[in-house]
């Protein structure tokens, strides 16, 4: 065994659902939730579920779910084929798409409502161990899916189990922060909350419209700016080029996330952990390491807040796992009693055989680096941005 015990003074809860790892969106497509099995692989390999309370996650109710989604869209997605459809009637190109469902990006798949409502449920009851002071920090993995609308399915998401997880916080806290570090903007969020000074969002993203999904999240971009809104000031964006690095990323991370705690003062912690950012990622553009990455959940949790930390994106799936896993070590505290080599006698190996040589430490991932195109000089300007915006922002 790697030796690791449970951290002194604090809990932390770990909340998974092996059903939803089971789901499909179709062979082409990017989103793979096996990469979650894969993840909990890893964890429990190195022996970090003895230092957690697992628990299995609940579906969540159509009560719950309407706590943010329309009714209607709710009916509509649990109408969607069970697993006994046949695959024609929602395969059918002529079929209209209502409510962005059944496109490329959101296709309609066997048990869809069933993977929505346990994603959900995790990421709920994620956050009622927060209120409770069971957990101080709660990891939900198969959450984090931040497109999401009220009425509408967006870029691979189809329930905001993030709106839903921090509405539950907003019962116990006065104020949450959401923090997104997947390497889209995280939109569906910080509009839910556009109305509103309890939350303050602040999403870090590849920022290129008409190129780069969803297009929106420029600097400028900090909420509806009308005087009687008490939301104004209260979304952050930090829009980023190709290839940005571990040095450059952590630097600003610090930067925005400092200046943002000490005017904001959270009483809780939303971390949006999307593993997309990290290097060689099929979909993302930026150069991070698992380090570099990982260091924003060490930074978060040294805040001392209670925290939820979810999953997003992440499309190379055997560094997804070892970022996650490694967070999760972060988590517990026990990040430097891994060992950084992939243990033999897991499924792991038996997964990747050829790429485990090739990949032989949790902590470094290759990938055809990207030309850095961000400048010293343009990060400070967001930085500086920042913090005029937050002048605004009074608690
Ligand atoms: O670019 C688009 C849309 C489709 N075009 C009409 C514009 N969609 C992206 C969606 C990315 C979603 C990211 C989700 C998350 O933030 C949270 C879970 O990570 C897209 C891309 C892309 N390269 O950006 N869809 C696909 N690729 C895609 C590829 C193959 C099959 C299906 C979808
Ligand atoms: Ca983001
Ligand atoms: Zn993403």
């Amino acid at each position: 065994t790697y030796g690791i015990t449970r951290p002194k003074g604090y809990n932390v809860s770990f909340h998974t659902n092996p059903e939803m790892e089971k789901h499909h969106f179709g062979q082409t497509h990017p989103m793979k939730p096996w990469r979650l099995t894969l993840t909990k692989s890893l964890v429990m390999s190195y022996g970090m579920s003895f230092a957690m309370d697992n628990y299995i996650a609940r579906t969540a109710t159509y009560e719950e779910l309407e706590s943010f989604h329309s009714s209607d869209y709710l009916d509509y997605l649990a109408t969607t084929p069970a697993d006994d459809t046949p695959r024609d009637d929602y395969d059918n190109p002529d079929r209209p798409v209502k409510f962005n469902l059944g496109g490329s990006d959101c296709p309609l798949f066997q048990g869809l409502y069933d993977y929505c409502s346990m994603s959900a449920g995790g990421s709920m009851d994620a956050a009622r161990k927060i209120c409770s002071k069971q957990s101080d920090i709660a990891i939900a993995w198969g959450g984090g899916l931040h497109h999401a609308k009220r009425s509408e399915a967006s870029g691979f998401c189809y329930i905001n189990d993030i709106v839903l997880a921090i509405l539950q916080l907003l019962r116990c806290f006065p104020r949450v922060l959401y923090i997104d570090i997947d390497v889209h903007h995280g939109d569906g969020v910080e509009e839910a909350f556009f109305s509103t000074d309890r939350v303050m969002t602040v999403s870090f993203h590849k920022y290129q419209p008409d190129v780069f999904f969803p297009g929106t999240g420029g600097l400028d971009d900090n909420g509806p700016k009308s005087e009687h809104n008490p939301g104004a000031h209260h979304a952050i964006n930090i829009p980023l080029n190709d290839g940005i690095t571990d040095e450059q990323y952590e630097h600003l991370f610090r930067s925005v996330i400092g200046q943002v705690n000490e005017r904001f003062r959270p009483s809780a912690i939303a971390l949006q952990c999307g593993a997309d950012s990290l290097a060689g990622d099929r979909l993302g553009r930026f150069n991070l390491q698992v380090q570099g990455h990982a260091a924003c959940v060490a930074f978060c949790k040294k805040l001392g807040v209670p925290m939820i930390i979810f999953g997003g994106g992440g499309y190379t799936p055997r560094n997804v796992a070892r970022a996650w896993a490694f967070e999760t070590a972060i988590a517990i505290d026990c990040q430097d009693r891994i060992d950084p080599v992939i243990p033999a006698h897991t499924p792991w190996r038996d997964h990747f055989q050829h790429e485990a040589a090739l990949f032989p430490t949790l902590e470094q991932i290759l990938g055809e680096p990207r030309n850095n195109k961000n400048t010293a000089k343009r990060l400070q300007e967001i930085v500086a941005h920042v913090g005029e915006q937050l002048r605004f922002v009074n608690i």
